[in-house]
């Protein structure tokens, strides 16, 4: 099998483009006509096919290349029936497609200052018929200078700018987003003085043939009153870039389209922050797995914080506060974790019916215990903390009322006979709660290790998935910052949650005289649709039996 040089093929009057995009890598099956590279001028980007169908063997251009007409783009071990067909030469020139669109250069010249009425029509933008408007890049109002692209088109392989031949004030635009336009269809219309350029355009317009010439000097914008004269010029300096456009080849404008991808919403990690394929995939993943939402998603959802108007539960809306008017003032945008568990917090708290109750649990002997074991453990490493003891105290109390320990579902109540517990934790991100499986065949130590392990990759940023699901009761301990009651909003679909702070030295009668006991805070919120007072109040009282004296954890 030969092996056969793909070429840049005639591209017209540019002398170089960048290489924007390398869409095929060593060892792909390319056919014929498939996409290999996409290459940018300032005002068009197109993509380079292959002529030949084979396996690639090298890539002789990397991103950000300058590449011109000859320029080898890869080497290619043509299939059988390629060679049949072409010659190495012959298929390095015939790479461009039918469905290339031209690059146009324009370079204007001063003319005479006409005035009133212009039109601003299609220019002659080679073979190309019903190509697609994806951009309006002004509107009417707007000054226009010679040479400001208008809007943006787009075939199936390629974009391009269409510039104004004129400078003037833009009175109407002709066309809009998803029209499809031709050669001498109306664009705009523009008024005031308005200044021609005499403009020289060469126009390439690749064919599938080999070596193709590029078709040279025809107008761009034309406009009755000046008619195009001057032969085949220098390559146009850029204008206005693309405002508001994100910036894409073709083929991933397309594949955003057929997603309903919105691509202005995507980050581009190429060059020049260009979007590729892969990022429009990564943020279709980020959206499907709920990691993020796009703008018309948010729009949509339920009121959050300051940032959404309330009107859909019907609220007055949000107030709307011009905060600079009273002083200095710093705006940052929230992180990531925090925008996602605000949404969930907010969908907690507004549909759960939750009420929380108070108890105090007397841990003077249990506290002693942690720190006595800690001393004995000291050469593990491990140490013991008191949210492992009230881990194991819950489980124990989630078996004697197992409702705390369902989900509702419809109008049924799932029971799991699992006990896996979440904990929040505080990270620099915001708030996480990852979660340790199976508490109840766990020991304290071992608990306390874990908890250690997950709270370190919480704080790191690198928790998983898997390590943030499948709880069935939570605790929120704030035992180590300070603080006396809260009431934590439910982890949703849980249907209770624990909430501790810092315990303290009180004086505690016992029936005598007054004992100094170290008594825990503990802040019990539940779902009134599953729990009741009585039950609540069980299960705080169990609780505190149990903390007491942890030998009730065997019974
Ligand atoms: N009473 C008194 N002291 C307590 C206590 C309590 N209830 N709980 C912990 N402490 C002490 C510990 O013994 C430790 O003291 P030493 O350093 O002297 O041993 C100190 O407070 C710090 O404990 P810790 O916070 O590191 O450990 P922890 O096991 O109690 O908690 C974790 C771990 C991950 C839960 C915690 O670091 C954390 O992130 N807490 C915040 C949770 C939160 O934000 N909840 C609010 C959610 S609603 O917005």
């Amino acid at each position: 099998m030969a092996l056969v040089e793909v070429q840049v093929p005639d591209i017209g009057d540019f002398d170089e483009v960048t290489v924007i995009e390398l869409m095929v890598k060593v060892g792909d099956a390319v056919k014929a006509e498939q996409s290999l590279i996409t290459v940018e001028s300032d005002k068009a980007s197109m993509e380079i096919p292959s002529s030949t169908a084979g396996v690639v063997k090298e890539m002789r251009v990397a991103l950000g290349d300058k590449v011109k007409q000859g320029s080898v783009v890869l080497v290619v071990e043509a299939a059988a029936a390629a060679q049949a067909t072409a010659t190495p030469a012959a298929a390095a020139s015939a790479a461009a497609p039918a469905a290339t669109l031209p690059a146009a250069s324009v370079a204007p010249s001063a003319a005479p200052a006409a005035s009133g009425p212009v039109e601003v029509h299609v220019p002659d933008i080679g073979d190309f018929k019903d190509v697609v408007v994806i951009e309006v890049m002004v509107k009417p109002g707007d000054p226009i200078k010679v040479e400001q692209s208008l809007i943006t088109v787009e075939s199936d392989k390629a974009s391009m700018e269409i510039p104004s031949s004129h400078a003037g004030l833009l009175k109407e635009i002709k066309v809009k987003v998803g029209d499809k336009v031709n050669i001498g269809d109306l664009l705009a219309i523009l008024e005031g003085t308005v200044t021609a350029a005499v403009q020289a355009v060469a126009i390439s317009a690749p064919t599938t043939v080999a070596s193709a010439p590029a078709v040279a000097a025809s107008a761009t914008a034309s406009v009755s009153a000046v008619a195009p004269s001057a032969p085949s010029a220098p390559a146009h300096t850029p204008g206005a870039s693309t405002q508001g456009l994100p910036h894409a080849s073709p083929s991933v404008r397309k594949f955003a389209r057929e997603l309903g991808v919105p691509l202005e919403e995507v980050k581009g990690s190429g060059i020049k922050g260009r979007i590729t394929d892969s990022d429009v995939q990564a943020f279709t993943k980020a959206v499907m797995s709920g990691a993020s939402q796009t703008k018309a998603q948010a729009a949509k959802a339920p009121a959050q914080g300051s940032g959404g108007g309330g009107s859909e539960l019907g609220l007055i809306p949000w107030p709307k506060v011009d905060f600079a008017k009273f002083g200095p003032i710093e705006r940052k945008e929230m992180g990531r974790i925090k925008k996602i568990s605000g949404a969930n917090l907010l969908r907690n708290a507004i549909m759960i019916p939750a009420v929380t109750n108070f108890d105090d649990a007397d841990i003077t002997d249990l506290e002693a215990f942690r720190v006595s074991t800690n001393k004995e453990n000291e050469k593990s490493g491990i140490k013991v903390t008191m949210l492992a003891f009230l881990i194991k105290a819950c489980v124990a109390a989630l078996k004697k009322y197992p409702e705390f320990n369902s989900s509702l579902d419809g109008d049924a109540l799932v029971y799991k006979n699992y006990w896996h517990i979440g904990f929040a934790a505080d990270t620099p991100n915001g708030l996480m709660v990852p979660v340790i499986r199976d508490c109840d065949k766990k020991g304290v130590l071992q608990i306390s290790q874990e908890m250690g392990e997950l709270a370190k990759k919480a704080r790191d940023g690198k928790l998983g998935p898997a390590e943030m699901s499948g709880a069935t009761f939570t605790i929120s301990s704030l035992g180590g910052i300070g603080g006396k009651y809260f009431t934590p909003i439910i982890n949703a679909p849980e249907v209770a949650i624990l909430g501790v702070c810092k315990s303290t030295m009180e004086p505690v009668w016992d029936g005598k005289a007054f004992q100094p006991r170290l008594m825990l805070p503990l802040s019990l919120t539940w779902d009134h649709r599953v729990i009741d007072g009585a039950a609540a109040a069980r299960f705080n009282a169990l609780l505190g039996q149990i903390l007491s004296d942890f030998r009730r954890v065997l019974l």
